[in-house]
């Protein structure tokens, strides 16, 4: 780590016109560090080199300062717990902005802000808003450093906590700043707490363990590839190189460069004998994207190894296939509902070397939340450092409970995870979560209904983000939250690249895990079992599975998924393959309602799909 001089305070400059492009080069990132420091008057600034001897610094000073507890040395080694605010356990997406000049680039679903506007809110913010801390500069890539996909960014931030998650979430330090050429474009990111440490009149204020305002935002200006994020340190919100860059920056990005940056985890599954698949799938958030990444295949001698879990980004090659990196370094996972039984690979993650956020302490100086043993162990102490009363209906740790852990430490990471050229996909793979109406899988029949099947994800909200838990949304491509532009521009280029793919292309599947049946309990065990869909899917691709047509896609006749050993009860399989046409009449009237919001940029082909879901009517498969 690197300190330099408190800068010379020169007025930020409001970059004015919609130029479509980030800044360039070594100078630029110069001129611009001094400019935030002058603007946000931090007592120092650190240029962070990503080093081991850095992290240790950080994690030891925030142990004595008391915003990290360490966990017990032999239980949970390198391991450490943080604690949050109540209010800043999310990502906020009522708070959250696209920028764009023009308001109609950002879509219906986004919260658009005036440009013009949200600079000068953002600059009032900002405005010695760091002051008494340290202002800490992160160079980092997305996407292995020496790779053609990746692409560089920087964020400045006040919090001590973001640079140890970001160093284990990205490529942090020296070398990302030693890719940044004369002209290479990099992503300026700055991320403020907005609690400095000494008032406006020069009094010092106390500080807290987890610094927070109640006022937040979350600005993105997709012309200038900026991002600022003022007032949270919930990893959503405040590790800017994940959800701010990686997706809504980047999918702009993708969009003017001809490639993708999805919501999606990425794996390798391969069978006892054959080829490798790779698949991409889409879920949205808390849906268990980490658990499928990790998957212990129930079927025997198959194999699953992780590429990423998150976030990919795909560009067709030269050979016309369709290549996907992951562009993080780390997993930023639920805790709740992760477990030895559930996702042993990433409870083996986590022993060691790993930042805990929101969960609850044991007497011995060890981590629990819900789901990880079946029962909880005597003397918890919450997520917000109260003794728990398992009494009390409150869960102990929070349902968005968070690890945060290097990648490489996954005992089913991939060994290829960080080549550079990525791999060729096979299969996308989008779902939600569905307690009816959707089939356990179906296949599209073609890339044009694959991006109607993206378009139309709905799942029941989750925790991940502030708002009410289990309501019905739709949720396209899981990118809801994440799309830096209007989302039927999204579809457009989705449909775009497939055509550039042709007959190359991977094929596109539905699925949901979550069915449930009358008795309301889940019709699919789910987790490892869920190999039994890559199977078929795998059979599918191999050109070896007949399908029944019916107008919610190609399904897999009864008799070809393989189900043995299961014991599912009797009538299960069909009850998770069943059509039924009123509810997706019903479906079909709230997915017009959908398409609606977004005018005439609904891509002709995905009304045309909309159309044919009247003919609703075929029978199921029995
Ligand atoms: C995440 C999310 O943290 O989607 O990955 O909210
Ligand atoms: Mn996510």
């Amino acid at each position: 780590m690197t300190a330099t001089t408190t800068p010379t305070p020169p007025s930020p400059t409001t970059p004015s016109a919609a130029s479509r492009t980030a800044p360039r080069g070594r100078a630029a990132l110069e001129a611009w560090v001094q400019e935030i420091a002058a603007l946000t008057e931090p007592d120092q600034v650190l240029w962070c080199d990503g080093s081991e001897r850095e992290k240790e610094d950080l994690l030891a000073q925030m142990v004595a300062d008391g915003s990290l507890i360490p966990l017990d040395a032999e239980r949970r080694p390198g391991s450490y717990l943080a604690r949050s605010t109540p209010a800043d356990v999310a990502r906020l997406e009522g708070r959250t902005f696209i920028c764009s000049a023009r308001e109609e680039d950002a879509g219906p679903t986004n919260n658009w802000r005036d440009p013009v506007q949200a600079r000068r809110e953002l600059e009032e913010d900002f405005a010695g808003s760091m002051r008494g801390r340290t202002m800490y500069v992160m160079p980092f890539s997305m996407g292995a450093l020496d790779s053609d996909l990746a692409r560089i960014g920087v964020q400045i931030t006040d919090s001590p906590y973001v640079v140890v998650s970001s160093a284990i979430m990205t490529r942090m330090g020296s070398a990302a700043l030693e890719r940044i050429g004369e002209d290479t474009p990099w992503v300026p990111a700055v991320h403020s707490v907005g609690m400095p440490l000494v008032d406006a009149a020069g009094a010092p204020i106390p500080d807290v363990p987890w610094p927070s305002n109640e006022h937040k935002t979350i600005a993105h200006f997709p012309e200038t590839r900026e991002i600022w994020s003022y007032g949270s340190g919930y990893g959503g919100n405040a590790l800017l190189a994940k959800k701010c860059f990686a997706l809504r920056i980047a999918s702009v990005l993708g969009r003017e460069e001809g490639w993708l940056a999805e919501h999606m985890l990425l794996i390798r599954a391969t069978p006892p004998s054959g080829r490798p698949l790779h698949i991409a799938a889409a879920f949205p958030s808390a849906c268990g994207k980490t658990n499928f990444a990790m998957m212990t295949p129930s079927l025997p001698g198959w194999t699953v190894e992780t590429l990423g879990d998150d976030i990919t980004w795909m560009r067709p090659d030269a050979d016309g296939r369709l290549r996907a990196i992951n562009p993080e370094a780390g997993f930023f996972g639920v805790a709740p509902g992760t477990g030895w039984s559930t996702n042993p690979a990433a409870m083996e993650t986590i022993e060691r070397d790993t930042i805990f956020t929101n969960v609850a302490l044991t007497a011995d100086g060890d981590v629990w939340w819900e789901g990880a043993t079946p029962e909880p162990p005597e003397g918890l102490v919450d997520w917000q450092g109260r003794e728990w009363d398992p009494a009390a209906g409150t869960p102990a740790a929070h349902p968005n409970g968070r690890f945060t852990v290097s990648a490489a430490q996954c005992p089913r990471i991939a060994p290829d995870w960080e080549d550079p050229d990525g791999v060729p996909l096979d299969a996308i793979i989008v779902g939600g979560r569905r307690a009816t109406n959707v089939p356990l899988v179906a296949e599209a029949r073609d890339w044009a209904e694959g991006v109607f099947f993206g378009a139309t994800v709905a799942s029941e909200q989750t925790a991940a983000a502030e708002g009410p838990v289990g309501e019905l949304r739709i949720d396209p491509f899981a990118m809801l939250p994440f799309s830096g532009y209007d989302m039927a521009h999204a579809w457009e280029h989705w449909l775009e690249i497939g055509e550039q793919l042709g007959e190359s292309a991977p094929r596109i599947f539905r699925v949901n895990w979550f069915r449930k049946g009358e008795d309301g309990s889940y019709l699919w065990p789910g987790f490892g079992e869920n190999s039994r869909v890559i199977e078929w899917i795998s059979r599918r691709l191999a050109g070896e599975a007949e399908t029944v047509d019916t107008p919610i896609g190609l399904l897999p006749r009864p008799e070809d998924l393989d189900v043995e050993g299961l014991d599912l009860e009797e009538g299960v399989l069909a009850e998770l393959f069943a059509v039924d046409p009123a509810a997706w009449s019903a479906e079909a009237v709230q997915l017009r309602e959908h398409f609606a919001r977004f005018g005439d940029r609904v891509p002709e082909a995905l009304r045309a799909r909309l159309d044919a879901l009247s003919d609703v009517g075929t029978a199921p498969p029995s």
